[in-house]
């Protein structure tokens, strides 16, 4: 692992989505599906999954079943962690507010769950339990009615649906799961299908075909943001474990050879102990491949002259998961302004927010922690605001109204209120 100093260091990396001919390849998916609808996903589960679907609906049967092949402790492990992320959701709660004012005017705003929600479940190595309660938990705790999951039909090495997968979503409360992945799942949530009704947002990683659908249909349904390679900076001064530091950036490198895993520390020392205990941890590591190249091509240990002008580096990556492992951790707490999830102290290893803390570990990620959030139940609620506008408030405010409106050149918008100043202004009802 390189060790550089942040100064010399780009801080923003530039991600490419998608080439011409797989933007082209999405579209006409999307478009056969539109116009074949059942069909169109069968003939797709031939060609791209080599599998025939007789049933394109996963059975009740079928989900009993799969918790017959998952282990005990898979399972309460799984049910113990579900309880965590639903009450740390429990927090995310709005309700609706109505205000009563002086004049008996009421404005108010009405918070209401989507009514139906997609959520896509990738397959083969990328198929994450945990990503099942991650997506469908807030939605669930938002009162979305039907929470609809979709799957591809069969994975490298597994023939169906993974069946911790089934359990996952049985536990998290997903209401219909279906067999159709890549981009043609995706049009289906969109358009709907015989089988597979429309839903009106879509959320869930997957491919680059799924992420390009997923743009591709945003507008006519919405959908959660498209999630780039995972990401993880520890903030560290030498009061910190070089090999508890090292094995944290090496959990996430090990997700994607695209991955990034970057230390940020001010001390020579830790830096050349991270760096030794990287190569020693890694060698042992199944996925050492994926992870080393992601550690090559993507990480980096950056010395800095202080912790401050850590934190400044910190703000410029935005990155998805942030640890601070320093000798007062929450000193620093205030200062970070741009991070997906925040882990303080040495305890608090990315993993445990990646499954157990509660907290969502869907994250912005590639620095748009700037500008967006942690999936959280805002992202399955809508809002309708409401206003009744009482006589006397009329009265008061019509003129005014009248006079924006003329200026704008809307006649018709000034006479809706005229008519009624009109004729309440000549009664004194
Ligand atoms: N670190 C990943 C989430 C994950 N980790 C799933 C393990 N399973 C992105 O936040
Ligand atoms: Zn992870």
């Amino acid at each position: 692992m390189k060790i550089v100093p942040a100064s010399e260091f780009s801080l923003r990396r530039e991600l490419e989505y998608g080439s011409e001919e797989q933007n082209e390849a999405v579209k006409r998916i999307i478009e056969e599906v539109r116009r074949d609808g059942d069909a169109a996903l069968r003939r797709f589960a031939e060609q791209f999954d080599g599998v025939s679907v007789a049933e394109l609906r996963v059975s009740k049967e079928e989900i009993e079943a799969a918790y017959a092949l998952v282990d005990e402790s898979f399972l309460q492990a799984l049910r113990e962690a579900a309880v965590r992320i639903r009450s740390f959701h429990e927090k995310q709660k709005r309700t609706s507010w109505m205000d009563l004012q002086a004049d008996g005017s009421i404005l108010g705003q009405i918070v209401r769950p989507l009514r139906r929600v997609g959520l896509y479940v990738p397959g083969g190595k990328a198929a994450y339990p945990s990503s099942v309660l991650m997506n469908a938990i807030p939605a669930m705790v938002a009162g979305v009615p039907e929470i609809v999951m979709v799957t591809p039909p069969a994975t490298a090495g597994v023939d169906g649906i993974d069946p911790h997968i089934l359990v996952a979503a049985a536990e998290a409360g997903v209401s219909e799961i279906y067999r159709v992945g890549g981009a043609q799942a995706i049009a289906a949530l969109a358009y709907g299908t015989e089988s597979i009704p429309a839903v009106d947002k879509i959320v869930g990683p997957g491919n680059i075909y799924v992420a390009l659908a997923k743009r591709y249909v945003f507008g006519i349904v919405d959908i959660d943001s498209i999630a780039g390679p995972s990401e993880i900076v520890v903030l560290a001064d030498d009061t910190a474990d070089a090999g508890y530091v090292a094995a944290d950036l090496l959990s996430q490198a090990e997700h994607d050879e695209m991955a990034s895993a970057i230390l940020i520390t001010p001390s020579q020392v830790l830096a050349e102990a991270v760096q030794a205990e990287v190569a020693r941890q890694l060698a042992t590591l199944p996925k050492r491949e994926i992870a080393a190249q992601s550690i090559r091509d993507n990480g980096a240990i950056l010395t800095v002259a202080s912790l401050e002008e850590g934190v400044d580096a910190v703000n410029q990556l935005a990155p998805e998961h942030l640890e601070i492992i320093t000798a007062e951790p929450f000193q620093y707490l205030s200062k970070i302004e741009n991070a997906g999830a925040i882990f303080l102290g040495p305890y608090s290893s990315e993993p445990v927010g990646d499954y157990f803390a509660g907290p969502n570990h869907v994250l912005p990620t590639n620095g748009t922690a700037r500008f967006s959030s942690p999936l959280n139940l805002d992202d399955f609620m809508k809002k309708s605001s409401v206003i009744y506008y009482s006589r006397e408030a009329l009265l008061r405010d019509g003129q005014k109204i009248i006079a924006l409106a003329q200026h704008e050149g809307l006649e018709a918008h000034a006479r809706a209120i005229q008519i009624r100043l009109e004729k309440e202004g000549n009664s004194n009802g």
